[in-house]
C-alpha cells in the first residue's frame, strides 16, 4: 500500500471509532442496529464498496436501509456488480472489517483482503460506488460516514442517488454494468411501458368488471409510497396513497407490509370504511328478467409496502370484523405470478405448429423458504411445478432462482421477484421475430410478447415492491379477478410467528433449510414432540439475522391450535432448559 493511501486510511478511520463492546455480523441482509452506533460500520462498508469495485471492475451499490424495522434502527448492506446481494465469500471480509478495534488493525485487515483477492490498488484503475438511502433521519450522517469510506481508497469515486428505494438501487447497479441507462427516469420509463404493453393485451378487456377501480397503498411511511406517486400517472390505474411518509406518522410503525403479514389487521390509517362492495352476485327477477345480475366491486384492493419498497402484500378489508383483514400475503403473489406464466409458456407451447418454431423446454422452478404457508407449496405443486427449498433471506433465494429459465422466488412477507434467464430471454426474441413473420397478432405471439414485458417490468436485480405491484395489478386484470377471487386460489393453512429474546440466538443452529434445530442439544426433539400433539401441525426455530431474537413459526389446521404450537415452541426457546 502506497504512503499516501496509509496515511489516508489511518487519518479518516480516526474519525470513525467503532462501538465498545458491540459485535456486528453481516446478516441475512447486511448490518442493521440502533442507528447510533452505525457510523463507523457504514464507514468501513464504504471501504469494502470500493475494494470490491476495484476488485469487480465493476460499478458496486451501498445502501444505507433497515427495511421494515424501527425508525431508530439503521443498516447498510453492499449491491454486488450483478445488482444482487453482496458474494456470500466476502461477507467475512464485512464481519472482519465492521469490528476491528482500532484504525491500525483495521489497515491490517484491509492489506489481508488486497492481498487475498489480488485488488490492484496501484492507481492505474478507478472504482464508483453508487450510495442510496432510505428516509430515515439518521441516513444523511450515515451517508457521509459512506462517502468518508469509499474516499479514503484512492481512485474511488461515489456517486450519491440520494432518497431511493432498495430496489432502485439494485436495478441502478445492474444497469449501469449492464451499460444500460440507469437514471430514476430510466426506471420510471422502463416500468411504465412495459406495465402498459401488459394492459394493451389484455384479453378480454369485459372481464375486468370484476376487478375494483382503486388501488389503495398503504406506503408504510417510508419511500415507496412517493415512488409510486412519481410514475401513477402515467399508468392509467387509480391509486390512493395513505402512510405516504409525508404525514405525522412514524416509519414501519403499526403500517407497512411486515406489520399487516405478521399482525394480519389493517394498517393505521385503514378502517372499516375501506370495504368496497364485494363483486356479488343476486339473482334477481324483474320485468321479466330473470337471471344472476353481477355487482363489480369498488374500493376494496389495498396494498402494503415495507418501508424500503423491497416487499409488498396485498389485503382487503373484512368489514365484519373491525380490523381483520383478509392477507394476500407473498406466497399467493408468488402463485399468481406462477400461474399467469405458466400459461403463457403453455400457449406458446402450442405454437409448435410446424411454421418454424423452434423447440425449447423452458425450465420453472419455484422457490420458497420454510415460512412458506404449506398450502401454496400443495397449490404450486398441484400446478405441476418444481418448487425447491432455501434458507431465510433473500440471497439464498435469488441464487436458486438463478438456476433456472424462469425463476419465481417469493418469501411469504412479500419479498421476491422473478428472474428470466439470458438463454431463455434469446429464444423469446427470436420467436416473437418468427412469430410476427407467420402468424402476426397470434395468440402464440401474444404470449410471447407478454412474456417478454414481464421481464422489463419485474426487477431482474431485486425484490421489488413497486414492480411487484403492477405486475399484481397487470394480471389480475388479465384475469378480471378482484383480490378476493385471487384470494380463493387457495386457502392458507392457519399460522403463528413469534419473536423470542433470548441471550444468544447464534446457539440456535439450524440444518434443512431451518426446518431442523440441531443445536442446542435435544431441542429439536421437544419441538418434535409438541408438533406430535397436533394432527397436521408444523413448527420450527430460526435465529432471525437481522433481529437480535430467535423466531418461531407454527401451523396448523386451526387458528388456535397454530397459535398454541407456536406458545408452546417459544416457551422451550424461552425456558431455562436450552438456550440459558
Ligand atoms: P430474519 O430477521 O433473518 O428473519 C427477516 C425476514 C427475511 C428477510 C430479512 C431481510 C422473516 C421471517 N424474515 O429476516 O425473510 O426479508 O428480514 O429484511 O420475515
Ligand atoms: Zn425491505
Amino acid at each position: 500500500m502506497k504512503e499516501e493511501q496509509l496515511s489516508l486510511l489511518l487519518k479518516s478511520s480516526s474519525k470513525f471509532p467503532p462501538p465498545l463492546g458491540v459485535k456486528l455480523s453481516y446478516g441475512t441482509s447486511g448490518f442493521r442496529a440502533d442507528a447510533s452506533i452505525l457510523r463507523s460500520t457504514v464507514f468501513r462498508v464504504g471501504i469494502l464498496a470500493a475494494l470490491r469495485s476495484f476488485q469487480t471492475k465493476s460499478v458496486i451499490g451501498l445502501m444505507i436501509t433497515a427495511s421494515h424495522n424501527v425508525v431508530s434502527d439503521n443498516g447498510v448492506k453492499v449491491a454486488d456488480p450483478s445488482g444482487g446481494m453482496l458474494t456470500q465469500d466476502w461477507e467475512p471480509f464485512a464481519d472482519s472489517l465492521a469490528n476491528a478495534a482500532d484504525p491500525h488493525h483495521l489497515l491490517q485487515l484491509i492489506n489481508e483482503i488486497i492481498k487475498k483477492e489480488n485488488i490492484p490498488l496501484d492507481g492505474t484503475r478507478s472504482a464508483e460506488i453508487l450510495l442510496g438511502r432510505d428516509t430515515r433521519p439518521s441516513g444523511e450522517s450515515l451517508l457521509e460516514a459512506a462517502k468518508e469510506g469509499v474516499s479514503s481508497i484512492l481512485g474511488a469515486n461515489f456517486f450519491d442517488i440520494g432518497v431511493v428505494t432498495t430496489p432502485q438501487l439494485h436495478w441502478m447497479v445492474r444497469q449501469r454494468n449492464l451499460g444500460l441507462k440507469a437514471s430514476e427516469a430510466d426506471y420510471f420509463e422502463q416500468l411504465s411501458t412495459s406495465f402498459r404493453c401488459l394492459m394493451d393485451l389484455v384479453p378480454n378487456k369485459s372481464g375486468m368488471a370484476n376487478t375494483s377501480e382503486k388501488l389503495i397503498l398503504d406506503g408504510a411511511n417510508g419511500i415507496g409510497g412517493e415512488k409510486l406517486e412519481m410514475i401513477k400517472e402515467s399508468l392509467g390505474l387509480v391509486i390512493e396513497v395513505r402512510n405516504s411518509g409525508k404525514g405525522a406518522g412514524v416509519l414501519n410503525e403499526k403500517v407497512g407490509a411486515d406489520f399487516v403479514q405478521k399482525e394480519k389487521i389493517l394498517p393505521r390509517s385503514f378502517g372499516p370504511n375501506d370495504v368496497g362492495f364485494r363483486s356479488a352476485e343476486i339473482f334477481a327477477v324483474v320485468w321479466g328478467f330473470r337471471g344472476w345480475i353481477k355487482f363489480g366491486g369498488g374500493g376494496d384492493r389495498c396494498a402494503s409496502f415495507d418501508g424500503d419498497a423491497d416487499r409488498i402484500v396485498y389485503f382487503s378489508v373484512i368489514q365484519e370484523t373491525g380490523n381483520k383483514i383478509n392477507l394476500v400475503d407473498g406466497d399467493k403473489i408468488l402463485s399468481l405470478f406462477a400461474l399467469f406464466i405458466k400459461e403463457q409458456i403453455s400457449i406458446l407451447q402450442q405454437g409448435k405448429d410446424g411454421k418454424g418454431g423452434s423447440e425449447y423446454h423452458a425450465r420453472i422452478g419455484v422457490v420458497q423458504t420454510a415460512y412458506a404457508n404449506g398450502a401454496s407449496t400443495d397449490y404450486l405443486k398441484r400446478l405441476g411445478l418444481e418448487v425447491m427449498f432455501t434458507p431465510t433471506g433473500v440471497k439464498y433465494l435469488h441464487e436458486q432462482a438463478a438456476a433456472y429459465d424462469i425463476g419465481i422466488y417469493f418469501e411469504a412477507n412479500g419479498h421476491g421477484t422473478v428472474l428470466f434467464s439470458e438463454k431463455f430471454l434469446s429464444w423469446l426474441e427470436e420467436r416473437n421475430h418468427e412469430l410476427s413473420s407467420v402468424s402476426i397478432g397470434s395468440e402464440q405471439q401474444k404470449a410471447a410478447l407478454r412474456l417478454v414485458a414481464v421481464s422489463k417490468l419485474i426487477n431482474q436485480a431485486a425484490g421489488d415492491a413497486l414492480s411487484g405491484l403492477l405486475l399484481v395489478e397487470a394480471i389480475l386484470q388479465h384475469m378480471g379477478w378482484s383480490v378476493n377471487k385471487w384470494s380463493e386460489l387457495y386457502q392458507d393453512l392457519p399460522s403463528r410467528q413469534l419473536k423470542v429474546k433470548v441471550l444468544d440466538r447464534k446457539a440456535v443452529v439450524t440444518t434443512n433449510a431451518e426446518t431442523v434445530a440441531v443445536e442446542p442439544p435435544g431441542i429439536q426433539e421437544a419441538i418434535n414432540a409438541e408438533i406430535a400433539k397436533y394432527t397436521q401441525g408444523r413448527s420450527f426455530i430460526r435465529p432471525s439475522g437481522t433481529e437480535d431474537v430467535v423466531r418461531v413459526y407454527a401451523e396448523a389446521p386451526t387458528q388456535e391450535e397454530a397459535d398454541s404450537l407456536a406458545k408452546s415452541v417459544a416457551h422451550l426457546v424461552e425456558g431455562p432448559e436450552y438456550l440459558k
